[in-house]
């Protein structure tokens, strides 16, 4: 179910945003609203920022060019959708309104068509209801600004089919956005403690507990956010808040009911005056308050399996700027201090705010909370492996703890089968490296162990029987340009830099930088590279054989997918055999390697798809292999 046709409904502040995002990544996207001039205002919110952007030189006139031509305004709503493969609804938040929409959507839309709900509020469920297509209903949760924010909540229905789930969630990616995978919840993930947290320091306020100002600085110093939570409600609209509030204490409760001073705000039409005097001694009490909240709930989330625990520290890190999630928050400050704060707000609050049982138990085991920092996602029904190092804050370095994750990863990659597996990082690193505090920890027994261990699994991805290839979005150096060097396929950002620095810390690469590299390069360049500890740029890289291609850092991944399906295309154990043949056969004299050629290729004469690929060239029509 690949999409490539999106239709957005509602050309508002967040329809067009959502088309401008879906444009931007190449997809064909009609933009629908009741009237002609609504939709060319959306077009208008689209362009004129962008025109702004081109005229100060940050973006090439041809761009905008070829995004505007990838949008097409559409007033009437069944020519919209007539050719949609998804269609996204981003009206006014009323349920009676996205209900009848839906129900028209259902009935103008070709059987094919995914129908998505930006909906904030309410249960994806209710609007699947009014359809007779439950299966292929989602819903696409995207935050304000919907064009820049890259979080993007993929909100999977009771009768929702995983295939539509996944179909979304790969749309998503492709317009650029850092999809999370969400279940039917009241406020999803994000909204669930975000707009509680916003609550409480309203109650704080009622309370009197501390003046306005001084939970403003408590807020943004624990958090580590820019703007606290009134100054926040006073760029985004007072209301707004309690609406959000009112439509979690409908669903989930007295703890969540909106606080007085909250609703008496709304009453006068007005912003929060955020001048007047900081108390400084006041600020651990709001903050601790602040944290119970979001430690909480996120437990929640996690123990109704609402959201994943990393996804969950996703969302406020990428969705809000949060300088941490609320997990990696609680390992910072430790599990019982976050127990504490938990606490003192289950006391008040009773059942309304249960105590999660998980916090407890790493609380009682005084264990922190296992946040995976290398992740899996499987794409294209299954074909392709997407492998991402998710430890941003140490440019993705390779400590024991990452190097386990992997391969526990690479585990679930050989049980899965891909065609093709890309690896990547989080942030602007590759990988920079072993990690240095890791490494000065060790004697010479501990050194022979990590050097071990690093080794084990870096073979493991040079052993898997498809192709690997390597997204080098940024630094890739030491132990991270040596894992790069397991892969098949090394493509690099404009800005990558590649190097093995270990000379300059008074070691020697020890994860076969010493072996891979003169294989690859050749043994003159690799002593260049390894004696100086020298670092070269993507450009340079390229010239001397070090990556494949060089590319746009926008278009790193969308390369690396193009290449991988390419090959994910074609017969699975052909490309495999190849694949051995090659590693293989380049470790042997040309005579011992011809012969690994020729038997590998003669035992793919009894496969299914060697039939398939030549009926399919003799009968004139794609091929279709089963791996067989
Ligand atoms: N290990 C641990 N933390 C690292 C790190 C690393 N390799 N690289 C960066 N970080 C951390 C930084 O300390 C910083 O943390 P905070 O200070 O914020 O807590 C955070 O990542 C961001 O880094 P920077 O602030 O430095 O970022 P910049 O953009 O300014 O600089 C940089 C980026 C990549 C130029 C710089 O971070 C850098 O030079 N990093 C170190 C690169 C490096 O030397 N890597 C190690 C190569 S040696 C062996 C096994 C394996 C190996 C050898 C032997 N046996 C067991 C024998 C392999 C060795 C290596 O990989």
């Amino acid at each position: 179910m690949a999409i490539q046709t999106v239709t957005v409904v509602g050309a508002g502040n967040m329809g067009s945003g959502i088309a401008q995002a879906f444009a931007s990544g190449g997809f064909k996207v009609t933009l629908n609203d009741v009237s002609a001039e609504a939709v060319a205002k959306g077009l208008e919110r689209i362009r004129k920022p962008l025109e702004k952007r081109v005229a100060e030189g940050k973006m090439p006139q041809a761009d905008l060019d070829a995004l505007l031509s990838r949008l097409t305004p559409q007033p009437d709503l069944k020519a919209a959708v007539a050719d949609a493969d998804l269609v996204i609804e981003a009206v006014f938040e009323d349920l009676k309104v996205k209900q009848e929409l839906f129900a028209k959507l259902d009935g103008l839309a070709p059987a094919k068509t995914l129908l998505a709900t930006n909906t904030s509020s309410f249960y994806v469920k209710d609007l699947a209801a009014v359809t007779k297509r439950a299966d292929r209903v989602v819903g696409l949760h995207f935050f304000f600004p919907a064009a820049v924010n890259k979080l993007l909540e993929v909100v999977k229905g009771p009768a929702t089919s995983q295939a539509s789930a996944d179909a979304a969630y790969a749309a998503g990616k492709k317009a650029g956005k850092s999809c999370v995978a969400t279940a039917d919840a009241p406020g999803f993930a994000v909204n669930r403690f975000f707009v509680p947290w916003i609550n409480e320091a309203c109650r704080l306020l009622d309370e009197g507990a501390a003046t306005l100002p001084t939970i403003e600085a408590a807020a943004k110093e624990a958090f580590g956010i820019t703007m606290g939570p009134f100054e926040l409600m006073n760029v985004t609209g007072v209301p707004i808040s309690l609406h959000a509030q009112s439509t979690l204490h409908k669903q989930l409760g007295a703890f969540y009911e909106p606080a007085k001073g909250l609703k008496a705000q709304v009453d006068k039409k007005a912003n929060w005056d955020l001048a007047g005097p900081v108390e400084d001694a006041k600020k651990p009490l709001v903050a601790a308050r602040l944290r119970g909240v979001v430690f909480g709930i996120a437990c929640h989330l996690v123990e109704e399996k609402v959201c994943t625990l990393r996804d969950t520290d996703r969302g406020a890190t990428i969705g809000l700027r949060w300088a941490a999630g609320p997990f990696a928050m609680m390992n910072k400050l430790g599990a019982k201090q976050a127990l504490a704060e938990v606490k003192a707000l289950s006391d008040k609050w009773g059942k309304a705010f249960a105590m999660p049982m998980t916090l407890a138990e790493h609380a009682a085991a005084n264990k922190a909370w296992h946040l995976p920092t290398v992740t899996l996602e499987m794409l294209d029904g299954g074909h392709l492996a997407l492998v991402t190092f998710d430890r941003p804050e140490a440019l993705n370095a390779l400590n024991e703890t990452v190097l386990h994750d992997l391969d526990a990863v690479l585990a679930n990659v050989e049980k899965a089968k891909p065609r093709a597996v890309i690896l990547t990082g989080e942030g602007k690193a590759f990988i920079a490296g072993a990690d240095i505090p890791t490494m000065r920890a060790h004697d010479v027994a501990g050194a022979r162990a990590y050097t071990a261990l690093g080794n084990r699994v870096l073979d493991r991805i040079a052993a898997l029987p498809c192709p690997v290839l390597m997204a080098i979005n940024g630094f890739a150096l030491g132990g991270g340009l040596e894992l790069a060097l397991a892969g098949d396929l090394l493509y690099a950002s404009e800005k990558a830099q590649l190097g093995l620095p270990e000379v300059g810390l008074g070691i020697h690469p020890g994860f076969g930088g010493t072996q891979r590299l003169p294989r690859r390069i050749g043994i003159g360049k690799a002593k260049e590279i390894v004696y100086a500890g020298k670092t070269v740029g993507a450009k340079e890289a390229l010239a001397i054989g070090l990556v494949d291609g060089v590319v746009a850092p926008d278009a790193l991944m969308d390369h690396c997918l193009a290449v991988a399906r390419a090959i994910a295309s074609k017969a699975p154990l052909a490309v495999a055999g190849a694949k051995t043949s090659m590693d293989h056969g380049t470790e042997t004299g040309l005579a011992a390697g011809l012969r690994i050629e020729q038997e590998s290729v003669a035992l793919l004469f009894a496969t299914k798809d060697k039939d398939e690929g030549m009926d399919a060239f003799l009968q004139k029509r794609a091929a279709q292999f089963q791996g067989r």
